[in-house]
């Protein structure tokens, strides 16, 4: 549904570009940087599709300067990054020593983007849990140990740069770590009771107990952050999901529940738990004793342990009842109607197609049910064949374009016509970058990276963007641009 012309953002409203530390930054044994689970994941033989690994990515711990200068050409008023919890701390655990190295170079790029103005949103893991500690104790496995250990990395972040980051992300997408990574085993560490594909681990309990342990790290870091740094430091913590819209495949009454199964699997999972209280029923129906529970003291802690709704979402999936997936909650998956069409566009990756309807209902479902403000921090679509084609083809991402045309309206529409309240929007990605299991063939950069120079090259859809939300942000009324404080 096209706009109407008054429709603006509301005040406030956060956006800028999102990227995550071990896509981008490369010089993985650089500054006493110890390593991620990632760094051995991806260097094994047949675990990302070119058989590349992070090794430099798009160069970015070297290159921050110009990562910075990109920004600030793009004019965002904030940038979505995350922190590599090896720079950190090299080894990872509590007992274990604080690398200043890592501390000063992010301190730099900090305080870099407050110098032009632009926002920092940190995100303290985005799946790369150090080597170490998966090796001592079995990594997100062991509650005990990972939640020290995850709340002990948070703390030390938090009075590194708490004074000057006000929004921080505890965990991103946990549904990703526990499924792909102890489930499927595509994700590091590669867990999987397929015995092709990982020599251990047990696929019909582990993820379930990962999501388990994840949740209650996120919740312990919060805790700290409210009492020890939230009355001085004033900032917001929450945690961002992952999440698909789930449409019934055709209107028959087992497929209208499907689509529900779909998101108590997909979302509830950890939106229930975290803003509500409670794991969707529905969960513990199909996994029995497999599904973990917290005790009420822990359950004291989970819940309403989030400032707001973390959103990253990228499509709507067709759902029809039946199927073995348990990890969608035995529910099939697909974007083909029951008349043969496509729901929208494909993308390169293969769970990809652009229905922006979709991004408008998720919005709507989610506010509803947690009530809580939304920021989007990751939406973004994958051009096909993007990288078999010349830099100067690539760069007119028509089929980007297009999407991002479809979920900004959308988001709007959400705003003014339904009433829900989003007060950021973060598209995926600054760059094009190590798409984890899918190397680098997979793009989903607004900017164009030349991975033989590393050379940026900003494309259509940045320009789109950029131009967006110049026309959509508010402009501050003549009052509030009057100085605060006036000397008679
Ligand atoms: C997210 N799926 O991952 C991550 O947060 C990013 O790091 C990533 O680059 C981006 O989305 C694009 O993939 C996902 O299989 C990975 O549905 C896989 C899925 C969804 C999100």
């Amino acid at each position: 549904m096209a706009s109407l012309p008054d429709h603006k953002l509301p005040k406030d409203f956060l956006w800028g570009f999102a990227t995550a530390a071990f896509q981008i930054e490369g010089s993985t044994d650089v500054d006493d940087r110890g390593k991620s689970i990632w760094d051995d994941f991806s260097r094994l033989p047949g675990k990302t599709a070119d058989g590349r690994n992070g090794d430099v990515a798009t160069d970015s711990y070297r290159l921050w300067k110009e990562d910075l200068a990109l920004l600030k050409q793009y004019g965002v008023k904030s940038y979505r990054f995350s922190i590599s919890w090896s720079r950190i701390i090299p080894l990872g655990g509590r007992n274990d020593p604080v690398n200043p190295k890592g501390i000063e170079y992010y301190n730099g790029f900090i305080n870099g983007l407050l110098e032009n103005g632009i926002i920092p949103f940190l995100t303290l893991y985005h799946w790369d849990l150090p080597q170490a500690l998966h090796d001592r104790y079995g990594g997100w496995l062991n509650k005990d140990e990972v939640v020290k250990d995850y709340t002990n990395y948070a703390k030390v972040c938090f009075e590194a740069f708490g004074d000057r980051v006000k929004h921080w992300l505890t965990i991103n997408e946990p549904w990703c770590v526990a499924i792909l990574g102890y489930g499927r085993g595509v994700f590091a560490p590669g867990r999987s009771s397929d015995r092709q594909r990982s020599p251990e681990g047990n696929s019909s309990t582990e993820p379930w107990i990962v999501g388990h342990h994840i949740i209650l790290a996120h919740a312990h870091a919060v805790k700290v952050y409210r009492e020890q740094f939230k009355p001085t430091q004033k900032g917001q913590i929450g945690i961002t999901l992952n999440g698909d819209w789930a449409m019934p495949y055709d209107d028959t009454p087992e497929n209208i529940d499907a689509a529900q199964h779909a998101l108590d699997f997909a979302i509830g999972w950890y939106a229930d738990s975290v803003h509500l209280g409670f794991y969707p029923p529905y969960m513990r129906e199909v996994l029995g004793d497999r599904m973990p529970d917290f005790t009420p003291e822990e359950w004291e802690i989970v819940k309403g342990s989030s400032d707001f709704y973390g959103m990253n979402t990228y499509t709507t999936n067709l759902c029809r009842a039946g199927g073995d997936d348990e990890f969608q909650g035995n529910v099939d998956y697909t974007f083909t109607r029951p008349d043969e069409t496509q729901l929208g566009p494909q993308a390169q990756s293969p769970w990809l197609q652009d229905y922006p309807q979709g991004f408008r209902a998720l919005l709507n479902y989610i506010y509803k049910r947690y009530k809580l403000p939304i920021l989007v921090t990751e939406n973004g679509f994958s051009v096909k064949g993007e990288s078999d084609i010349p830099i100067d083809e690539a760069v007119k991402d028509d089929a980007r374009v297009h999407y991002f045309q479809g979920t900004t309206e959308a988001m709007l529409s959400a705003i003014h016509e339904d009433g829900v309240d989003v007060q950021a929007y973060f598209p995926w990605s600054l760059l094009d970058n190590f798409e984890w299991a899918d190397g680098y063939i997979t793009r989903f950069g607004v900017t164009y990276v030349d991975y033989e120079t590393q050379k940026r090259y900003p494309k259509d859809s940045a320009k789109f963007l950029i131009e967006w939300f110049k026309e959509h942000e508010t402009i501050p009324t003549a009052i509030e641009q009057l100085p605060t404080s006036v000397d008679i």
